[in-house]
């Protein structure tokens, strides 16, 4: 598929065309990669079915932006783009992927400093070039400085949601090779680590050989690091390695066991088999030289006197003792989720109708659906005002009026008004509670002033809590993986006041938040706050997004009663204030 590769074109293209202050333009190229992005069907195929035509049905893509897929189907390249790039050739990605640096900066420093990526930048800012430059200053530089080190640090780790669509689409391929019984992919990936180092694939094949060939010849692979009988490693276009291995089945359950790690979770369960006068290993559970355990993970576990206990869980965080005591939680499934509560519409700058939004949640199995614009402190991103406010709560009564009719007059599906306002400096909100109080719920986040103190920005939180309109506190520790660190917050403060006033904490889903992490969503847990999964969509195509926020719930022991939008709507809105 070369739908991720286009969208990543089309980004860059509105990010050079805002580089020179092109109006409305990189806009359209932000849509039309939006649309791509999520795009469910192989661009490719609906290009060699439809041509062009069917491109320009694409929401978002015009005669001009099919063109250009066109040409990159066709030729594998798109001129203007490279046009573009001769012109202002940074490494816009490296550079922009620094907290603080947009378009308008990254060309500044270019055409002043000739900065071209990170290394230019790291050395024009440690030579204090940067903070005389027009708009920039002492304090920028400093930040730009700091943003520099964040970077270094998460360097070679990757992003869920950057690997996870690859390799579902690898794992498919290699189910498909002729003799192969099962695949899996086991590591960190299997576990839905919010990031991930490299991909670790297990296989059961009846000729390795064949699963080796195929794997290496894999189109996207750029570097073969190595390929032996049933072990091989690549690198892929992306920049992440997978690795292969194919082990024989009676092991399959002990391999699995072992390559989904996490390495301290093996550890512990490698004690417990000392323990009990075993030996475990990757190719099975041991007493001397017999082997008791290895074909099926349930086996092995079953075996060390434990339930099978679920990927997500092995971090050694206590799950280990938790099962030896038959006292494993059970965590929140994929399909518990019956409503997202954090959508964005064409409203606040979304890409969807609320109607589109409703009949895609439908889709979904959802009993409903929430709207939470931007409030009108955001101006970039279109926040409302309480009268715009008005006209869409107006909107959304009509939608729910006509889904009624045609349930027959049964409320089936129903659409919520909400929004997602900000908390401001001083932990007031943006927009006045009479406009709060005609809404079904309020969400609340910060979106300014990230570099309060500690004692400052959990006061701040606390008072937004303690307003009676806000419900629920978006992406609550405000980090941005491998770009921004959390806030400075007394976490337990928080959850405490969370506690007390009923307010709910959101586990944000979008793939470069995951906020809160694994860790805090454990945490809100043994405060007994209660958490929302939402993913935060701004394309009704992002509403699928609400796996990875699962993934990161069931991370932190979340059951399915925690978790408010898993209960149906009635009992949903009694955890609201
Ligand atoms: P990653 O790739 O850094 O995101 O994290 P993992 O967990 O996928 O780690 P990786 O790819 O190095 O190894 C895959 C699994 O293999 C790991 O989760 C557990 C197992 N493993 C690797 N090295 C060791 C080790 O030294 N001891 C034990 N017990 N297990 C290991
Ligand atoms: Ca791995
Ligand atoms: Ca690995």
């Amino acid at each position: 598929m070369k739908n991720q590769e286009l969208a990543k074109i089309f980004y860059e293209i509105a990010n050079f065309l805002a580089m020179d202050n092109v109006p409305f333009k990189p806009y359209a190229y932000e849509r039309a990669a939006l649309t791509i992005e999520t795009l469910e069907n192989d661009i490719e195929e609906i290009y060699q079915k439809g041509g062009k035509k069917a491109l320009e049905e694409l929401s978002g893509v015009g005669k001009n932006i099919a063109a250009h897929i066109s040409e990159y189907l066709d030729t594998g390249k798109i001129r203007y783009y490279n046009d573009l790039k001769r012109k202002t050739p940074v490494n816009f990605q490296e550079l922009s992927s620094v907290e603080g640096l947009g378009p308008r900066r990254v060309k500044i420093l270019y055409q002043k400093l000739n900065v071209k990526n990170l290394k230019d930048l790291e050395k024009a800012a440690k030579a204090h070039k940067v903070a005389s430059l027009f708009g920039f200053g002492e304090k920028t530089e400093k930040n730009i400085l700091e943003g520099v080190k964040f970077l270094k640090r998460s360097k070679g780790r990757f992003l869920l949601n950057e690997i996870l669509p690859k390799t579902k689409e690898v794992y498919e391929k290699l189910k498909k090779i002729r003799g192969v019984e099962r695949v899996d992919y086991c590591g960190s990936l299997r576990r839905m680590k919010e990031t991930i180092g490299d991909v670790d694939f297990l296989v059961i094949a009846r000729h390795p050989s064949l699963v080796m060939d195929s794997f290496v010849s894999m189109p996207g692979v750029i570097k073969i690091w190595g390929k032996g009988a049933t072990k091989a490693s690549v690198r892929m276009r992306e920049g992440f390695d997978m690795d292969i291995r194919v082990v024989p089945k009676r092991s399959y359950g002990a391999a699995l066991q072992y390559f989904t790690g996490a390495k301290e979770h093996n550890i512990a369960t490698r004690l417990i088999a000392m323990g009990k006068g075993l030996k475990l290993s990757e190719y099975g559970l041991f007493r001397g030289p017999k082997m008791i355990a290895g074909e099926s993970e349930e086996d092995v576990y079953r075996a060390l006197g434990m339930p099978w206990i679920p990927p997500e869980m092995r971090e050694d965080r206590g799950e280990v003792e938790a099962a030896l005591k038959n006292k494993l939680p059970e965590i929140v499934g994929f399909s518990d989720i019956k409503g997202d509560l954090h959508v964005h519409s064409d409203w606040d700058g979304g890409t969807n109708s609320i109607k589109e939004i409703a009949e895609a949640a439908i889709e979904m199995g959802y009993e409903y659906v929430g709207i939470a614009d931007h409030t009108k402190f955001l101006r970039i991103e279109h926040g409302l005002n309480e009268k715009q406010l008005e006209r869409r709560n107006k909107e959304i009564d009509k939608l729910n009026t006509r889904l009624r009719q045609g349930y027959g007059g049964q409320a089936k599906f129903k659409i919520l008004k909400g929004c997602e306002a900000n908390i401001l400096k001083d932990g007031s909100i943006d927009i006045k509670d009479e406009a709060l109080e005609k809404l079904d719920y309020v969400i609340a986040g910060i979106h300014s002033n990230f570099k309060m103190p500690r004692d400052k920005m959990t006061a701040r939180l606390i008072r937004a809590m303690k307003n009676p309109n806000v419900d629920i506190i978006s992406h609550p520790t405000g980090r941005i993986l491998k770009k921004r660190d959390e806030y400075q917050i007394d976490l337990d403060k928080v959850l405490r006041a969370a506690k007390e006033t009923g307010t709910i904490l959101e586990a944000n889903a979008s793939p470069e938040r995951l906020d809160l992490n694994d860790q805090n969503i454990k945490r809100a847990k043994e405060f007994q706050v209660k958490i929302a999964v939402n993913t935060d969509a701004h394309h009704k195509n992002q509403l699928k997004l609400i796996e990875l926020g699962i993934a990161q719930a069931r991370r932190g022991w979340a059951e399915k009663k925690d978790v408010i939008n898993c209960y149906p709507l009635q009992k949903m809105l009694t955890f609201l204030k």
